[in-house]
Order: C-alpha cells, then structure tokens, then sequence
C-alpha cells in the first residue's frame, strides 16, 4: 500500500514543496522506513540510552549508509540535496539516530573522493552496506572550535604511523568499527598545513576509548573520549596526502553542516505536526486552543521560521552540488538558520502544549533537548558566524 502522508500538498509546511518525481520517491521511501523502524521506539531508545546500532546497520538496504557516497563502492549517488531531502524525512521519526547516520555518511564519503582505488574499495563497500560503521574525530580537549590547533601527533616509523594524543566528545566512539583521525604529521607547522587524515580501525592496539558523557540530549548513543597511546597504524592508512588532512576535514563538513540543519528540520517539522494536532482538541475558555489568535499566529511565525530554514538549507545543498564558490559560506549560513530556528519552533511548539509539553508522554521534550546540541556541533553556530563574516568581507 502507498505511504500516507501526514500533510496534504497543500500545507504550507508540506516537505515534498518544489521536489520533482524522484525526490518524492526518496522522500517517501524515508519517511516509510523512518515511521516503521525509528518512531516508534526513539523514546524508548532516548530514556533507555539505548543505541540502535542494529537498526542503523539494517537501514543499508534502503541505501541509507552510502546517500552521497559513489555507486561504484555501494553508495546511492544521490546528490546533496535528494541527501537532504532524506535526512530531514527520517529525522521526523528519531534525530540523533538519523545525526548519527549523517556522520557515518560523512565519514564514507571523505574516504570516497579521498582514498586511493585500494582505501575505497576496502572500506567503502563496508561502509555502505552497513558491515561497519565510521566516526569523524576531530575535537581535542584543548582545540574544539579553533580546531586547527589540535596536537595529537602522528610519527613516522618505517612502513608506520605512531599516533599520541586524544579526541573527545566522539559520536559512536567505542562502538564504531572505523575512525577518521585528525592529527598532527609535521610539528613544526602550527595551524592547518601541519594536519593529515588517518583511519584507524576499532581493533588497533593502543586505541581506547574513555566512559560515556552523560548528555542533554543525543542520548541515544554514545559520546566518548578517544585515546591513542603509542596506537600505531599502516602508513597506508593516511587518507589523501600528509598536509592536506584539515582540507578533507572541512570539506567532509560542509556536507555534514547542511545535514545536521537537515535533521533540525525534521525535528521541528514532526513537534509542529503534534502541536497542530493538540491545538484542535485541547479545550480552554471553552473552545479548543486554535481559536485563539494568539495562538493561531504564533503557529503561522514558527511555520515561516521553519520554511524559510527548509530553503536555506536545500539552497546550501544545491550549493555543494554544483560547486558554487560560496558554498562553505551557504552551508554555514544555513546550518546558523535552520538549527537556532528549528530550536526555537521545536520549543515554540513544547510551550503549545503546556504543562504537557514538558512531560516525556509528549514528543516536544525530547525533540527540544535533541535539537539543542545541532546549534553547538559540527561547528558551533558562533564559527558559522565567523565563517560567513570572513568571506563576506575578504570578497
Ligand atoms: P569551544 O571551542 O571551547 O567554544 C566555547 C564557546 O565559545 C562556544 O560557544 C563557541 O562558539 C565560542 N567561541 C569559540 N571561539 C569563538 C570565537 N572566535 N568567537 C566567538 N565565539 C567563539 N566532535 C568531533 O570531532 N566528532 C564528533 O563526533 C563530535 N560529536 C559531538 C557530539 C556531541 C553531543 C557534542 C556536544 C559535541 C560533539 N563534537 C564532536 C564536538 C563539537 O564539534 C565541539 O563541541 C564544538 O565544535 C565546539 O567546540 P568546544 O566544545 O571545544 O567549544
Ligand atoms: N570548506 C572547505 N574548505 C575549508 C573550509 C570549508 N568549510 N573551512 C576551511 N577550509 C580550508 C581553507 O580554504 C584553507 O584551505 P587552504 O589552506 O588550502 O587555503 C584551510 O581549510 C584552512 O582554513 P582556515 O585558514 O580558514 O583555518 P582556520 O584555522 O582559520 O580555521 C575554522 C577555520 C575556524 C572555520 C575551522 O577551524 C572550523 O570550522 N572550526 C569549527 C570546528 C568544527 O566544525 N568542528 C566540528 C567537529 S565534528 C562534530 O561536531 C560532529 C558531530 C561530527
């Protein structure tokens, strides 16, 4: 049977607006999946700290692991936007879940167009049917937002890498089977030029991983300290060139940026189609509470909050697609749009429902607490501001 939809064509916050036929097929082939394998336990999966790894895997049958990734290694092919398009539908059903995709699919996609015929064909394949899972590791304790200036050390020794240091706050860490390492090659060289990119597979002696953070939200899987103690690799494990590593880093996020947005959408998008419902049939003064024009406009302010977000975002995706030099800019701009606005609907939204809204029976809470961090990561929303103010006034 076909998929219902939640929103009629004619809703003005109707996510298939504008896609043409194959976008459509995507978008409902998430949103299928997501309403059968992600929605109805994501609450559970939240209180429980419970990471649905296995679901995750299982979602390589729909594509979902490879979206941007080469077909020729497993991946869809899609490009940015249909990514996007997909991202959003699933993260109506469970954000960190779909986050934690994104990353995965960040890190197949670096090691895509950066690996050498031997790298991709050795771990893209993998990557995108779900046999193992990537994570990207790029913060230190002491280099988060200025991220260039991280220390972890990577010496050559013979035919290896010998990697010292650690990363913190990384998603998936320790459970994860591939890491896409960050690290310092030539010391002498302070700041980006000095960076390189190496994979680290889990079983690696000299890698290990700290205790879990205990987090607001994302609770749904695991955020670790990562730690190389004399970890030492192949030196065929750089990705790319030595000295290029922060390049693939950045460039990895821009992707990552549009699709973090892409899950604030989602989230906002599912807590406006709850606070729609509750207005109809929660009574007060004696009629239900989307009578109140108060209320009314407020819905109509963060339904224009959540759209303009939605065009941002796809207008970034579209960017990375056909390499517009502003792309990196876009993609900052609308990852500094949609995930402070998409709060702030998916908070607009929990105060609809009152009372209500704060207890975990109702969708708001979680989605509010899931979508805060968007506004931190992949960049905090402080360093998109620095991003898009430095090539506004270079240019
Ligand atoms: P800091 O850099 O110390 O910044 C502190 C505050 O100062 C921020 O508000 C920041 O915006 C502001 N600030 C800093 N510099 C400036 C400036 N020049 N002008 C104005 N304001 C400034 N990292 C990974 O590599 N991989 C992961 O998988 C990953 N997952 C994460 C998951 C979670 C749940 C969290 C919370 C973080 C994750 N991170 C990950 C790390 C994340 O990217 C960093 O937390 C983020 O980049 C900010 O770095 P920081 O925490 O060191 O903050
Ligand atoms: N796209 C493509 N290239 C980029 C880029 C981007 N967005 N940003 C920087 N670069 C390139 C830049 O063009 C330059 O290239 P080249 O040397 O070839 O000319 C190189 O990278 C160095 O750039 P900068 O000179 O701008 O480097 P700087 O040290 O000043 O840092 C800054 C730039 C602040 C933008 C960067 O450190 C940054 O993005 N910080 C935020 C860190 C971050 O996003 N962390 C997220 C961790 S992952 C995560 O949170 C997850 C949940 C997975």
């Amino acid at each position: 049977a076909k998929y219902q939809r939640a929103l009629s064509a004619s809703s003005p916050i109707f996510p298939g607006s504008g896609l043409n036929e194959d976008q459509l097929v995507w978008q409902d082939a998430a949103q299928k999946w997501g309403a059968a394998e992600l929605g109805p336990f994501s609450a559970e999966w939240d209180a429980k700290c419970h990471y649905p790894i296995d679901v995750i895997k299982s979602s390589a049958e729909q594509g979902f692991l490879g979206l941007y990734t080469s077909e020729d290694v497993g991946g869809m092919g899609l490009s940015r936007l249909e990514t996007s398009i997909v991202v959003e539908a699933l993260s109506e059903h469970c954000v960190p879940t779909t986050a934690m995709m994104t990353i995965h699919n960040m890190v197949s996609w670096m090691i895509d167009v950066n690996g050498t015929p031997e790298q991709r064909e050795e771990y893209c394949p993998r990557l995108t049917s779900g046999e193992i899972i990537g994570s990207y590791c790029l913060t230190e304790p002491g280099s988060g937002s200025d991220a260039s200036a991280l220390a972890t050390t990577c010496v050559r020794d013979g035919d290896d890498y010998v990697l010292n240091g650690s990363k913190c706050f990384i998603s998936g860490a320790g459970v994860h089977d591939l890491y896409a390492v960050m690290v310092r090659t030539d010391p002498a060289t302070k700041g980006p030029k000095g960076i390189s990119c190496v994979l680290i597979p889990k079983d690696t002696p000299g890698l290990s991983f700290g205790a879990d953070e205990t987090k607001m939200g994302w609770k749904s899987h695991p955020t670790k300290v990562l730690i190389m103690e004399n970890c030492r690799v192949p030196v065929s494990n750089l990705l790319g060139v030595e000295g290029k590593g922060f390049n693939i880093a950045m460039s990895g996020l821009n992707g990552g940026r549009v699709n973090i947005a892409s899950c604030s959408l989602g989230g906002a998008q599912k807590a406006m189609l709850a606070a729609k419902e509750h207005l109809g049939v929660r009574k007060a003064f004696g009629k239900t509470l989307d009578s109140q024009q108060y209320l009314q406009y407020k819905m109509a302010e963060l339904a224009t909050q959540l759209v303009t977000s939605r065009l941002m975002v796809r207008h970034a995706a579209a960017a990375i697609d056909q390499k517009d030099p502003a792309a990196a800019s876009l993609c900052a701009m609308a990852k500094l749009h949609a995930t402070d606005n998409c709060s702030e609907v998916a908070n607009g939204c929990l105060q609809m429902f009152g009372g209500y809204g704060y207890l975990k029976d109702y969708p708001c809470e979680q989605i509010v607490r899931d979508l805060r961090v968007h506004s931190i990561l992949e960049g905090a929303n402080e360093v998109m501001r620095l991003i898009i103010s430095r090539q506004l006034l270079s240019e």
